[in-house]
């Protein structure tokens, strides 16, 4: 569970997130070059560095965690629709999940620095496992 000031370290995070619009798909290049593995959930996108789909893919990823963070009491809510898709359509194995939130990680290291302070980690990292648990709530 997210604490009172893990909430308010989230949102002072994703301030500086948003100024980073390419970051998602810095997130998933990343995790195609450390996890090759992954590349095979996406065998219709081209996954070349600069891809205009990766680019794209990593926009819709990112708007769907500042939706999440803008609901930060109730994520199984906010992200109901995208935990079908994921559990129901897509199939991705939920251990995949926890590699890209860890390459977010590394991408929001090099792009806010000092400013991502050990307490910002530990409170997004909560948040983004978060994420992960409601995305791999509906499997069975
Ligand atoms: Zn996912 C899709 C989010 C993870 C794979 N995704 C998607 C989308 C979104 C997302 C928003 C879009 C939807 C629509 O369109 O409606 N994801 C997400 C998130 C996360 C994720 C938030 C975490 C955090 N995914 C993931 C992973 C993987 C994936 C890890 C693998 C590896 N997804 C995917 C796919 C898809 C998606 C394959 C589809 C794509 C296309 O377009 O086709």
């Amino acid at each position: 569970m997210l604490t009172d000031s893990d909430k308010k370290l989230v949102l002072q995070v994703w301030e500086k997130v948003i100024r980073h619009p390419d970051c998602g798909a810095e997130a998933l290049e990343r995790l195609f070059t450390t996890y090759p593995q992954t590349k095979t959930y996406f065998p219709h996108f081209d996954l070349h560095h600069g891809s205009d789909q990766v680019r794209n893919h990593g926009k819709k990823v990112l708007a769907a965690l500042g939706n999440a963070v803008k609901s930060l009491g109730n994520l199984s809510q906010a992200l109901s629709d995208l935990s079908d898709l994921h559990a129901y359509n897509l199939r991705v194995d939920p251990v995949n999940f926890k590699l890209l939130a860890q390459c977010f990680h590394v991408v929001l290291a090099t792009h806010l620095g000092n400013d991502y302070t050990p307490e910002a980690h530990a409170a997004f990292d909560k948040f983004l496992s978060a994420v992960c648990t409601v995305l791999a709530e509906k499997y069975r």
